[in-house]
């Protein structure tokens, strides 16, 4: 089947461990091997100023794009990310201080075809896409025309307050 035919989601990815370039292949790698998943593109990693939380270490932010099979579902696929973060050893805290803080590995879907969810657990597009220059700069590095909400992803951007210096994106 053509990639043309697919349903196309995408993926954020994130981390600020020590490690956060290998988390980041780790994942990828785990996404790819999702039954019924295919692997489309991965956007170049970006080295990220942390938003809200400002006291942690910078980030790698990277969004993959993916082609799931007609057996997924948002909240399917949010499933499989949150136990694929179980798996490269995330542990969630319930300490809203901690909620936003250091962290092995982030995958969040931040869009799965066309589709909304409103679901409590897995809603999409991602309620906080567009407002994240750390998500929507590598996003539009895979998708240039992706629409959001109604508007382009470039319009969301054009909103924040955020600069790039190469690869680092300071917001
Ligand atoms: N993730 C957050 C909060 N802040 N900042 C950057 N730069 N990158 C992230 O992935 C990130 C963040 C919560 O998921
Ligand atoms: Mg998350
Ligand atoms: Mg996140």
């Amino acid at each position: 089947m053509t990639e043309d035919s697919l349903l196309r989601a995408y993926v954020g990815l994130g981390s600020n461990c020590r490690f956060a370039e290998k988390m980041l292949a780790r994942a990828r790698k785990a996404l790819g091997a999702l039954p019924g998943v295919r692997f489309g593109a991965a956007s170049p990693v970006y080295r990220t100023e942390p938003q809200g939380k400002s006291d942690q270490p910078w980030f790698l932010n990277q969004v993959v794009q993916i082609f799931p099979d007609e057996s997924w579902t948002p909240c399917l696929l949010v499933g499989a990310l949150l136990g694929m973060e179980a798996a490269l050893g995330r542990r969630r805290s319930l300490n809203p201080a901690l909620r936003f803080g250091p962290r092995t590995i982030d995958a969040d879907l931040l869009l799965f075809g066309q589709e909304q969810s409103r679901a409590p657990q897995c809603i999409v597009p991602h309620p906080r896409l567009t407002v994240r220059a750390f998500v929507l700069v590598p996003l539009l590095d895979l998708a240039p025309d992706i629409v959001i909400d109604g508007r382009s992803a470039r319009h969301w951007l054009s909103l924040l307050r955020w600069h790039r210096e190469g690869e680092r994106i300071f917001q």
